[in-house]
């Protein structure tokens, strides 16, 4: 049975990609988002975040009549929701996962859901979200049967599908990565796998809604406790004066090794997130995925020491120079690679705290056109890679954007850098 309409809810970084690959599959797909800047920019066939070829797929899917977006939710064959889940950092130190977008995104659909309809959960969410989800459904909707009660004779088919797409690579990824299918029944795992089929190349693999639950939350965990071995490395190097990214590439050489990359901490709303939500559900056991976001989480505290360490030497050599006669530039503060994604970022947190060492500060970052909230500091500047080049005395690379590539021998000139990626290397 094919779908006539598709609803996509919340078209963020996932949500408007998924939208606008199925309307490139000549599918009728409605956007819903509480986001009035969002909605009108998308309804012009624009978009409102960066993402490589995101901008030609809703251009062409929104003037071929296929995507819309609208605040108002509207009856169609399937609902897909993907909303932030962010975590909510409790009074006694633990992680717990905030349902709530989920939980309002439900409250928007149910009046317009209908017998036979589809819907699928795509934010990562922690163990048991999926049945939350379809309880709150079933609250919502008396009159209709879900599958936690009427299992495969259920009105509404529910199914927990998380996304696995890498920023930057998202128009790619979505067609061709395999999707973890889970379904709260086999039927419900069935129909959600018609729908995903519709444009994606990979394998559709079924297993249960906690299995897919645990999955996506396993491989970000994986990635993270790899990335901590990397951070741990690299200041157990720094003490040893041991070049550590030569000493990964050795290690790595071995055929069953491979160590990720270290840098100023692991940022973004996934890795940096999803691991808490195991160690809230079995703290106990989740000893090793706890110690790794501990491990990751301090590593800009380490980079921000070798900036005062790299003062210090500064007003060594220079006696007379107050604080303020010190530029500090820190190249990058996006929270990875060649995006403008500033959210959990651990370079911007760096950035911030040394432009509250009273230094004059210097922020080079190309994929932005102006300075965050948090940056709005008298002394805190927005700069070209040029004028950094010409201007700071201490150079601090946080992420490795491609344009810095192109400076990397002015920068070794340099008698001032902490290089936290590897840009030198
Ligand atoms: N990082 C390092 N060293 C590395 C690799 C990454 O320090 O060797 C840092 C990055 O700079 C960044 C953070 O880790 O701050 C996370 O970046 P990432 O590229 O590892 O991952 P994300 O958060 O952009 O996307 C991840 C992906 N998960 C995995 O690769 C297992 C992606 O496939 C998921 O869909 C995404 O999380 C998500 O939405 O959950």
């Amino acid at each position: 049975m094919s779908f006539k309409t598709i609803s996509v809810v919340g078209l963020g970084y996932i949500g408007l990609p998924t939208a606008a690959v199925l309307a490139s599959r000549k599918q009728k797909v409605v956007g819903v988002d509480v986001n009035q800047h969002a909605i009108s920019t998308i309804n012009k066939g624009e978009i409102h975040i960066i993402e490589p070829d995101l901008d030609i797929a809703v251009r062409s899917a929104v003037s071929q009549g296929y995507l819309r977006a609208t605040d108002k939710p509207e009856p169609a064959d399937a609902f897909m929701i993907a909303v932030p889940t962010p975590f909510i950092e409790r009074q006694d130190g633990g992680h717990t996962a905030d349902l709530s977008f989920i939980e309002a995104a439900v409250k928007t659909i149910a009046p317009v859901l209908s017998k036979g309809n589809l819907v699928v959960l795509e934010s990562t969410s922690p163990v048991g979200a999926t049945e939350k989800m379809a309880g709150w459904l079933a609250e919502a909707r008396p009159d209709l049967t879900f599958p936690q009660t009427h299992g495969e004779q259920s009105d509404i088919r529910v199914a927990h599908c998380p996304e696995r797409v890498l920023p930057g690579h998202v128009m790619r990824e979505l067609i061709e990565n395999d999707r973890v299918i889970g379904g709260m029944t086999p039927a419900c795992s069935m129909r959600a796998c018609e729908l995903y089929k519709i444009f994606v190349q990979g394998e559709c693999i079924a297993t249960t809604a906690r299995t897919a639950e645990m999955a996506k939350l396993t491989e970000n965990s994986f990635r993270d406790v790899n990335i901590a071995f990397a951070n741990e490395l690299s200041t157990i190097c720094h003490e040893l004066d041991i070049n550590v990214w030569e000493l990964i590439k050795l290690a790595n050489l071995h055929p069953r090794v491979n160590i990720l990359q270290p840098g100023a901490g692991v940022g973004g709303h996934c890795i940096a997130v999803d691991p808490w939500f195991i160690v809230d559900a079995c703290p106990e056991q989740a000893r090793l995925i706890r110690t790794a976001r501990e491990v990751n989480d301090g590593k800009p505290g380490w980079v921000l020491e070798q900036i005062k360490v790299k003062l210090e030497q500064f007003h060594q050599a220079n006696p007379n120079a107050t604080r303020s006669d010190v530029t500090v530039a820190c190249m990058g503060i996006a929270f990875k690679p060649d995006i403008d994604d500033l959210r959990e970022s651990p370079a911007l947190g760096i950035a911030q705290k040394a432009a509250e060492l009273g230094c004059q500060l210097q922020v080079v970052e190309p994929n932005i056109e102006a300075l965050p909230q948090e940056l709005k500091y008298a002394n805190t500047q927005l700069v070209s890679l040029e004028e950094a080049l010409a201007q700071a005395d201490i150079f601090c690379v946080l992420v490795k954007h491609k344009p810095f590539l192109t400076i990397k021998e002015k920068l070794q000139s340099k008698n001032a850098v902490i290089d936290a990626v590897g840009l030198l290397e």
